[in-house]
């Protein structure tokens, strides 16, 4: 078979520091393209993604997003238009290098035998550098609770770097999805391996970012403890 062909989904706020290495690191792979999703970044990220449009003309594409901002309302949108695209696999990745492109292609090659693949930092060979203590625990924790909340056999549930076959995602009730922040991941997730989704895990060196701010914050945390509990509530409903 020849080499599927991908869209790659990246959201960005105030990622001016990073986007245009990003896309360098993506654009090296020559069956993928690429579209940002900007949320109106204050620090200009959308307009240097708009120059990034003009350099890779037919493979980046940048969609500007209005009204609210969120991590999840930004990938919504990004799957929406995505699933408009004849791509054979979609992917998702975060903008400030902590995703290595480089792995793109054995994600991607992945999917020929899964539905879902993700990148991990929770399986062997995965690993985090530079997380500083708190973010190590925090997220071994997340995925410990909501494992145990869900029964969800995936180690690394709250990963961001995946591919989706496209048929896969276009399965899922998008507009059932409640989540606009962070714990989209953890609900797209969840909405796929209820539908009998064959979900695998490849591992990733996570690298924490070196330049720009994360945007987790409390509000972050505490949506991840409520959202595990809401998907249950949801799935044992009639
Ligand atoms: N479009 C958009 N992107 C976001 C938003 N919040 C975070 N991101 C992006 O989501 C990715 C992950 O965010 P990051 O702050 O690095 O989270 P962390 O890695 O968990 O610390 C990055 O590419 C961010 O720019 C948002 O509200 N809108
Ligand atoms: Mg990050």
């Amino acid at each position: 078979m020849s080499t599927p062909t991908a869209l790659v989904i990246v959201p960005t706020y105030n990622e001016r520091d990073n986007v245009t290495l990003l896309a360098a690191g993506v654009m090296q792979h020559e069956n993928v393209r690429l579209l940002i999703v900007d949320d109106q970044s204050p620090d200009g990220t959308g307009e240097i993604a708009d120059g990034l449009a003009r350099q890779y003309a037919g493979r980046l594409e940048v969609l500007h997003r209005t009204g609210p901002r969120g991590l999840g309302l930004a990938y919504l949108d990004g799957f929406k238009k995505a699933l408009g695209a004849s791509v054979d696999v979609i992917c998702q990745m975060d903008a400030d290098l902590s995703h290595d492109p480089a792995r793109l292609p054995a994600l991607i090659a992945a999917v020929a035998n899964a539905d879902l693949a993700i990148g991990s930092r929770y399986v062997p060979d995965g690993t985090v550098v530079n997380w500083p203590l708190f973010r190590v625990v925090l997220s071994r924790f997340a995925n410990i609770y909501v494992r145990r909340v869900t029964r969800l056999h995936v180690r690394d549930c709250t990963s961001g770097y995946r591919c989706w076959r496209r048929a896969t995602l276009a399965s899922l009730p998008l507009d059932r999805i409640f989540s606009d922040g962070y714990s989209f991941l953890i609900e797209t997730l969840y909405l796929a391996a209820r539908r009998g989704c064959r979900v695998t895990e490849v591992p990733i060196a996570f690298v924490e970012r070196r330049r720009g701010e994360s945007k987790l914050s409390g509000a972050v945390f505490v949506e991840s403890l409520v959202t595990p509990w809401r998907l249950v509530a949801r799935n044992s409903r009639p």
